[in-house]
């Protein structure tokens, strides 16, 4: 497939911005006050892609005081006045969708397949879909004000897309964010920018610091901010919540996963290899939603492994900027080492390996699909999120034994169940401890539909009409009327 170096509107505007980005702080790009940067790397070569700048306590501090200023004049504009900034950033993405694709494709690691056909289009999808809640937010919501300043602090598996999760609703409710991108995967968010100042969105109303966990937890910590919506790992998440205990911040948090993906005897066994495939091997398997761990009935549990085996073979890992591609790389060194950990520590529990024996290119972070079969329910594999392109499976007799075994985690994001037997299905569905059920399908997302966890996956919804209730706050009005004058 064609090198990376083949996109030139990318490459341009990378070079554009080889003496580094700045924040992006009240309507334009600033150097950072606290005069500290990182590198930021390419996946798929190892090589530095950017400088960033790291975002210290005075680049909050304006940050949150630019959102806070702008946030009451974008708060007070009627909802369909709102609903025009957000139907001009939904365009400005699709006028752009190349150059975020390949950008956010360079940046993570992931295939251009999938920026372009995923991420890009239903992160735009997502700003129609808000401005059409802009739109009727007076009528709809009348009963509601909007929470004020909002800290997003997303995470590197999805860059663009989250950060359309987290900011178009939050905008068109009637809010100003400060968002941090991932220090991974910070570039996208930077471009959207430059296109939200294009599309004419008021100084203020969105602005961005980029930096790592410190700069996070200075967002977490400011006592200006009135909400945290964050995404990310559940550590991470348990400490937000700690820190935010008690000071009145609103939060919602969609941490991790380890979300069953069961198959029933009676089920279209090849539909089902095929799910697999999207659900632990799309992105990576770095999805929080990812059906990392696989359920098979014990009866067709040996062609089910047979056919799955023989379909990975078939898989192809290259450069993301190849469209020939189904896998691309994993972020970092240090996620890939994790990796390795773990399917080792697989290994000496006892499971059986099967990897892909298929070309792997060399210089990146790159990692085989891989399954481990035999896993038993108790050991780590089976009960860790392994954030990799590694699926675990077991097998199962009974549905109430499926049942048992797929609610055995701390998690509970997402599930997902394949089987013709449409009573089966909703029977099942109906006793999965999970904030979504796929059924014949898996990783299916929609705007108009709330995604969000149970357990230890946090809480909260994004999207849909639960999604836009995260960033708005009820308010009561009860008076009497009026003496009249005397
Ligand atoms: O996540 P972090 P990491 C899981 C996955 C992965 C593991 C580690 O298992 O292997 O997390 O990934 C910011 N206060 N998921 O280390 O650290 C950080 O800068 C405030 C699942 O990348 O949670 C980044 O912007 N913010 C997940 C964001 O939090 C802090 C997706 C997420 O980083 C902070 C990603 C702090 N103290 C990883 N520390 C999913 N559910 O999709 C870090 N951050």
């Amino acid at each position: 497939g064609p090198a990376p170096e083949a996109d030139t509107e990318a490459r341009e505007w990378l070079a554009r911005h080889t003496s580094g980005f700045g924040h992006f702080i009240n309507g334009a790009f600033v150097a950072s006050a606290s005069a500290r940067s990182f590198d930021t790397f390419e996946p798929a070569t190892g090589k530095v892609l950017a400088k960033l700048a790291t975002g210290g306590a005075e680049d909050v501090d304006n940050a949150v005081a630019a959102a806070r200023k702008a946030q009451v004049s974008w708060a007070r504009l009627p909802g369909h006045a709102r609903a025009r900034h957000l139907y001009a950033l939904a365009r400005m993405i699709q006028r752009h969708a190349r150059l975020i694709a390949v950008v956010e494709a360079i940046d993570n690691g992931k295939p251009i397949r999938e920026t372009r056909d995923l991420d890009v289009p239903l992160a735009a999808r997502h700003f129609y879909h808000h401005a059409g809640w802009a739109q009727i937010q007076d009528t709809e919501f009348a009963d509601h004000v909007p929470v004020g300043v909002v800290g997003q602090i997303i995470p590197w598996n999805f860059p663009f897309l989250m950060l359309a999760w987290k900011v178009a609703p939050a905008l068109a409710l009637g809010n100003a964010v400060v968002l941090k991108p991932a220090e991974f995967t910070s570039l996208t968010a930077l471009l959207f920018a430059e296109l939200a100042s294009a599309a004419g969105l008021p100084p203020g109303v969105l602005n961005i610091v980029t930096g790592d966990g410190e700069t996070g937890a200075l967002l977490v910590g400011h006592e200006d901010i009135d909400k945290i919506a964050f995404t990310g790992s559940t550590e991470v998440g348990r400490v937000i919540r700690e820190r935010t205990a008690g000071s009145g911040k609103s939060l919602t948090l969609e941490l991790g996963g380890k979300s069953p993906f069961i198959v029933f005897d009676d089920a279209d066994i090849d539909g089902a290899v095929e799910g697999v495939v999207d659900a632990i091997w799309f992105n990576q398997g770095q999805v929080c939603c990812a059906g990392s761990r696989l359920l098979v009935h014990e009866g067709i549990a040996d062609i089910f492994h047979e056919r799955l085996k023989r379909r990975m073979q078939t898989l192809r890992v290259g450069q993301p900027l190849d469209k020939c591609i189904d896998m691309g790389a994993i972020i970092a060194p240090v996620q890939l080492t994790r990796i390795e950990a773990l399917v080792n520590k697989g290994v000496s529990e006892g499971a059986t390996l099967h990897q892909a024996k298929i070309d792997m290119p060399k210089g990146g972070s790159f990692y085989p699909p891989t399954l481990l079969s035999g896993v038993q329910p108790t050991s780590i594999v089976a009960t860790e999120e392994i954030f990799g392109p590694v699926a675990v499976s077991m097998t199962f007799r009974t549905p109430e034994e499926a049942i048992q075994l797929a609610n055995h985690t701390r998690y509970g994001l997402a599930a997902s169940l394949w089987s013709e037997t449409i009573g089966l299905a909703l029977n099942v569905a109906a006793k999965l401890a999970a904030g979504v059920v796929w059924v014949n399908a898996t990783n299916l997302f929609d705007a108009a539909v709330g995604f969000g966890g149970k357990r230890e996956s946090g809480f909260g919804r994004e999207g849909g009409r639960e999604g836009c209730y995260e960033y708005l706050k009820p308010k009561a009005w009860i008076g009497r009327k009026a003496r009249p004058a005397t």
